[in-house]
């Protein structure tokens, strides 16, 4: 059946249409307060993960999501709710950068250059987006907030009583150390990767295998004075607060994860003849009487003190060995363990044990104390650690009955230790720590792997900071002199050294006789922190946000509250979700928002693979570019596509086939209304298109399509919705006459997903049947769903293939001959009869049965 039918004018609707929307802003949308605002609807606002607009312009992948929340912020707007759906451009980074610096060309240019593409290729898919309310995070009305935020974040602590933010104004008698050392954004000295071929440091996610992500250039370790964003003090309600949120279990997962909440014991180890101890975190104190070494993480404070005669050239050699190692090749398990004596002996608190002390890598200065009491019978790598330099190794748990494990790290009972033999591992640890807390010898510690944010950039391309340094003493710049714009520099290239680009701006860096600039930039996370507060009220130049627009859209009085649907891709499953709510949670502490978290649902789609089953990519040549599927098929097609693939959040590969099939459905729908005379070019309206009254089965298949569309967009199901809009142009294919107020109530199902045609179509049926409401038909409510249309008997059908009974079928009783044959078709059993053969022929009795001739 693949005869090449005359497409329909897709290339003359689609720009109609858009123009039309663009200039009588059809999809503005008001705040509270405009003129015309209707406080008395219900509001939703819908979100994307705003693009960084690269130079390669839109893939196919950025259309799955944005078809996504179109769909969904269109049926909204057509069931009365108020619709805040906006778009913006996350446009500070490395890219833009790195071309200035082989070209000379400034980021401003390039990057407008970028978005003036993105642009114009979302506008050509017809998305429903608010354009008034467009947001770039480079422009410095936009960064000008950013930096804003950034001084609330310097400018506040958090109280530890309460757990939530507040000003450092408030606290009494402290120095200006003692403050600036309780700051949420602070400097300190620490370990960096340093990228001498970036010219930047990197966060840990953007080297891989000691190279940077961008560039492969090789990475390495070094201190460094930087700009810190203090998140661990949200680390417990990071966790906390994501009990309410609708998000995927995994997603929630992964946040976990990444925080790495982890309960257990500080313990204090004496050493021997020193008045010192060392304090080891462990997360099993019930093994303490296991502990056969320590081992203190090279860069320990101890070392030094402890360190004998005899072992301080050994020590002093394996420091500077494992100086320059990250900690992702410290701590990886496969690798062979390494370490020294340091000659020092500790006493076991609850037994008086002596035990050797140690420095290994695979104990990290970073966490937890930067020691550690090993028990190598129950924790693998102090086992790995004592069988090859020969330590003692000492069973403390009994496993449960049954496992014979070398090296057992489960639960089980407590053995061999005098305090808390035969107790289960839970009660052993708390009854250990009590006696531990009894004595001052130890207590309960809960521990993060999350580290402070790492917030400083050595790049030319990103927010300046807003602070001043004097007599190496750092100050905010006066909120009135916001935003602080980056100089324009003839070279942008790193200077080599750990001294940013910025710095060669010497008349900027220069603030004042006695004051220079900060010459960082923030990370480009910083942007996408806090863009869907701006969204919500982006041209205000007096407030980051307008309180009550504030208010009204994130939901000041829902709980959770935040943006109702935030849809993005998996890659930013950690960090931006975990960026943003930190800020956000210091917003709502300081009182300047109104909602706890950003986001209360929240939805990945699943990647779009190449059509050979790989993930897309230039080096393969596998990628499909959407402006040639724009060009070939129209946009309404691809929309349809990109939802038909497959479910929104499974990963799917591409098919060229399948937009042809979804490009002929929506010529089938045109054919509903149109008949062409195979010489000319016209498309005659068609004579089966009559006012008449609808009969039950159309009425049927009608309202059955009104249920199944309008739950399926809810459950963000698109590729089910599609397939029921099939079945109904089929039947109504069938159909003799054609009732025009069935076809009109079905193109208000279409118009979500594909809005130009259903657009052109009904402003057609307008323009014959004046009794119909007038559109634009995306500002039209929603059709009504009637169930007494759909109250229905239902029959078995027994389906056949070349003869022979596969399947039985259950359909509505009055099923015509399109839905026996889509139904039948349809059918798992039958597939697997068909696979690889052709369709030749489809025999329907009836009622009874349906035949399929396959060769
Ligand atoms: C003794 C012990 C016995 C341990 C045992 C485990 C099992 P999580 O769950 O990841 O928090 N540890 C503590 N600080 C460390 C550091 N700075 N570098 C490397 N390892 C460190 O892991 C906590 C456990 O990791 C701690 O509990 C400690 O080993 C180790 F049968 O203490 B444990």
């Amino acid at each position: 059946m693949s005869e090449k039918r005359r497409q329909y004018p897709f290339d003359i609707i689609e720009p109609k249409w858009q123009r039309y929307w663009e200039e009588h802003k059809t999809y503005r949308t008001l705040n509270p307060g405009d003129p015309g605002f209707d406080p008395a609807r219900p509001k939703y606002y819908v979100l994307d993960m705003f693009p960084y607009p690269s130079g390669d312009g839109l893939h196919v992948g950025h259309p799955e999501g944005y078809t996504a929340t179109d769909i969904f912020s269109r049926h909204k707007r057509k069931l009365g709710f108020n619709v805040l759906h906006p778009m913006g451009w996350d446009a500070f980074g490395l890219p833009a950068e790195q071309y200035a610096i082989k070209t000379g060309q400034h980021p401003r240019i390039t990057t407008e250059r970028n978005v003036e593409r993105f642009r114009a290729q979302l506008k050509r898919l017809g998305f429903c987006y608010d354009w008034d309310r467009e947001i770039n995070t480079t422009d410095p009305a936009y960064f000008r907030w950013t930096q804003w935020i950034f001084l609330q974040l310097y400018n506040s602590y958090l109280d530890e009583e309460t757990k939530t933010a507040r000003p450092v104004a408030e606290l009494q008698g402290l120095s200006r150390e003692q403050v600036d050392a309780r700051r949420l954004a602070y400097v300190a000295e620490v370990q960096v990767n340093w990228c001498p071929g970036l010219g930047t440091v990197l966060a840990n996610e953007e080297v891989v295998d000691g190279k940077s992500e961008v560039g492969g250039f090789p990475v390495e370790r070094r201190p460094l004075r930087q700009w810190m964003l203090r998140i661990t003090a949200y680390a417990e309600r990071l966790i906390d607060e994501l009990e309410d949120l609708e998000w995927s279990d995994g997603i929630k997962r992964h946040q976990r994860d990444w925080i790495g909440r982890s309960e257990g014991a500080e313990v204090n180890f004496r050493v021997e003849n020193l008045d010192r101890d060392i304090t080891v975190f462990t997360t099993r104190p019930d093994t303490l009487f296991g502990a056969t070494y320590m081992v203190l993480a090279p860069e320990h404070p101890l070392v030094d003190t402890i360190t004998t005669g005899a072992q301080s050239d050994a020590v002093e050699a394996y420091r500077r060995e494992v100086g320059g190692k990250s900690d992702m090749d410290r701590t990886a398990l496969a690798k062979v363990k390494t370490g020294v004596a340091t000659g020092g002996v500790a006493i076991n608190p609850v037994n008086g044990e002596r035990i050797p002390v140690w420095i290994a890598d695979y104990v990290l200065i970073s966490y937890g104390t930067g020691a550690i009491m090993a028990v190598p019978a129950h924790d693998e790598r102090d086992h790995e650690f004592a069988t090859q330099f020969h330590l003692p190794i000492r069973q403390v748990v009994e496993p449960p009955s049954g496992s014979t494990e070398k090296c057992f790290t489960g639960n089980g009972t407590s053995i061999n230790s005098p305090l808390i033999d035969g107790l289960p591992t839970q009660e052993a640890k708390r009854k250990i720590t009590a006696w531990l807390e009894e004595r001052a010898l130890g207590r309960k510690t809960i521990n993060y792997k999350l580290r402070d944010w790492l917030f400083a950039r050595q790049r030319y391309w990103g927010e300046p900071f807003p602070i001043l340094w004097e007599n190496g003493a750092h100050r905010a710049v006066p909120e009135s002199e916001l935003p602080v714009v980056p100089p324009a520099l003839e070279d942008y290239k790193p200077t080599g050294t750990a001294e940013p680009p910025l710095a060669k701006a010497l008349d900027w860096v220069r603030y004042s006789e006695e004051a220079a600039r900060e010459t960082n930039t923030m990370p480009q996370w910083a942007g996408s922190c806090w863009y869907y507060l701006r969204f919500v009220d982006p041209r205000n130049d007096t407030r980051f946000v307008g309180a009550d627009a504030e208010r009204y859209w994130m939901g000041a009085n829902q709980k959770p509250g935040g943006v109702d649907l935030y849809v993005g891709g998996t890659e930013h499953a950690v960090l931006h979700l975990l960026y943003a709510r930190f800020w956000h949670k210091v917003l709502y502490d300081l009182g300047y928002v109104s909602t706890m978290e950003p986001f209360q649902k929240l939805v990945n789609q699943g990647l779009i693979l190449g059509e050979d089953g790989q993930k897309m990519s230039k080096s393969r040549g596998n990628v499909v570019n959407p402006d040639h599927v724009v060009a070939e098929y129209g946009a309404d097609s691809l929309r349809l596509f990109e939802m038909f693939m497959g479910p929104l959040e499974q990963v799917k590969p591409w098919s060229t086939r399948g937009v042809e099939g979804v490009n002929r459905f929506l010529g089938r729908v045109w054919r509903l209304f149109h008949e062409s005379d195979e010489e000319s070019t016209n498309w005659n309206f068609s004579s089966r298109v009559q006012d008449i009254e609808p009969a039950p089965s159309h009425l049927k298949i009608l309202h059955e399509t009104i249920r199944k569309v309008g739950a399926d967009i809810e459950s963000l199901s698109f590729n089910t919705a599609i397939s029921q809009m099939m079945i109904f142009a089929n039947e109504l294919t069938a159909a003799e006459v054609r009732p025009v107020s069935v076809l009109a109530t079905f193109l208000h199902l279409l118009n979500p997903f594909s809005p130009h045609i259903s657009e052109e179509l009904y402003e057609i049926l307008c323009a014959r049947f004046p009794n119909l409401r007038r559109g634009p038909l995306s500002e039209l409510p929603w059709p009504q769903f009637e169930q007494k249309y759909v109250l229905e008997d239902t029959m078995e059908i027994v389906v056949q293939v070349n003869g022979k009974m596969r399947d039985r079928i259950v359909v509505s009783a009055d099923a015509g001959v399109e839905a026996l044959k889509t139904a039948a078709l349809a059918s798992g059993r039958v597939a697997e009869h068909m696979a690889g053969k052709q369709l030749k022929n489809v025999i329907i009795v009836p009622k009874r049965l349906v035949n399929i001739v396959v060769r």
